[in-house]
């Protein structure tokens, strides 16, 4: 059966829903219920790791507003997971709700969660995938790739001047971007599995690295704190904390870090001090994102939010291109824009 102008159009709708969520250790899904009427019944999307899936959130607004999903067309950008991970199985809750058609762009690449298309079609859903994958995949392609070499998905951010400083010549750097702009920023640590920084942030700006709630008390759920570098980080450091969440790396080689990393668990790193180390991810193509807090403000020298890129001629150059999803490409946060740009595509 081909894809109606309804289930077309609503894919559309599911795909901008989709850009709504923040990237990082999932793929960004957005989900429409139609009714065989073609009405939309219901839509949701994800907003992150370890919030609902998609589809869940889509049939949670369907129940809320009493909506009668029986019958009815899920239009997913994403084939609905088979597995439980953070949340439940998709394709479980598909299945229980009674919707009898799902139409959606690309397949799960992720093996662990893969399967749910297979699933929906034995319990009697008719099941049809690649309506626009192109589209789906493009929007998904870092987090993929990040799934697929087996290493979690770089955040790298920055706070930092118009002219790319984040701190004077003098060392001194408190604050370039406002108490708005530290805040927004602080809302990211709860979404990651760990945070990295190097040796010469620790020793420089001696950060916690933490998690807090506006009132300054740590979250529930820390992040891991890493540190990246060979000189020891001292026992008064107060990166260190009492908690057991820190760990030392002794080595400048982003990739080395994102192994071992990866072998604790971790999905979503985001790199979060010193121009050095950020440079050093970004020289070896190692970042996903690159979210930079940008102060109306200038320095005209002092340290660079990225060092030892290895650059000396235009030939070289490293070009990014903006990226919309997560709330936009430039989106004022107090005084400051929080810029958001991808690696363009290989
Ligand atoms: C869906 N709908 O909206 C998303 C899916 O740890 P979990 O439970 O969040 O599972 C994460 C995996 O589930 C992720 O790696 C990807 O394979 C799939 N993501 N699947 O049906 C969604 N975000
Ligand atoms: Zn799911």
């Amino acid at each position: 059966m081909a894809f109606s102008e309804a289930e077309t159009a609503a894919m559309t709708q599911a795909l901008q829903l989709a850009r709504r969520g923040v990237r990082g250790a999932n793929p960004l899904v957005g989900a429409v219920i139609l009714a065989p009427s073609g009405e939309v019944l219901a839509t949701g999307y994800h907003r992150g790791a370890g919030t609902p899936h998609a589809e869940a959130a889509a049939l949670a607004s369907a129940a809320a507003a009493g909506a009668d999903v029986r019958g009815a067309t899920m239009v997913n950008t994403l084939e609905p997971c088979n597995h439980t991970g953070r949340t439940g199985p998709c394709s479980q809750a598909i299945l229980r709700s009674g919707i009898a058609r799902v139409a959606y762009a690309a397949a799960d690449t992720n093996d662990a969660a893969a399967g749910g298309a297979a699933t929906l079609a034995a319990g009697g859903v008719d099941v049809e995938g690649g309506l626009r994958g192109d589209e789906s995949r493009e929007l998904n392609h870092r987090w993929a790739a990040a799934a697929a070499a087996h290493r979690p998905f770089v955040t790298v951010k920055t706070a930092q001047t118009l002219d790319g400083r984040t701190a004077a010549a003098d060392g001194t750097s408190q604050w370039i971007t406002s108490a708005e702009a530290r805040s927004d920023a602080q809302g990211l640590r709860l979404r990651v599995d760990a945070i990295v920084a190097g040796t010469g942030t620790i020793r420089a700006d001696d950060p916690q690295l933490t998690a807090r709630n506006p009132d300054g008390s740590r979250t529930e759920k820390q992040p891991l704190r890493v540190v990246m570098g060979r000189t020891p980080v001292s026992s008064g450091a107060r990166v260190r904390g009492t908690d057991g969440r820190f760990v030392q790396i002794p080595t400048h080689d982003p990739a080395v870090v994102l192994a071992e990393l990866y072998g604790r668990g971790v999905r979503h790193l985001m790199v979060e001090g010193g121009g050095t180390v950020a440079g050093a991810f970004l020289r070896a193509g190692l970042a996903d994102e690159l979210l930079a807090y940008t102060a109306p403000a200038l320095l005209g020298a002092g340290t660079t939010a990225f060092a030892g890129l290895g650059i000396a001629s235009m030939a070289h150059i490293q070009r990014w291109r903006w990226d919309s999803a997560g709330g936009g490409a430039a989106v004022p946060v107090g005084p400051d824009l929080r810029l958001h740009l991808e690696p363009l595509p290989d």
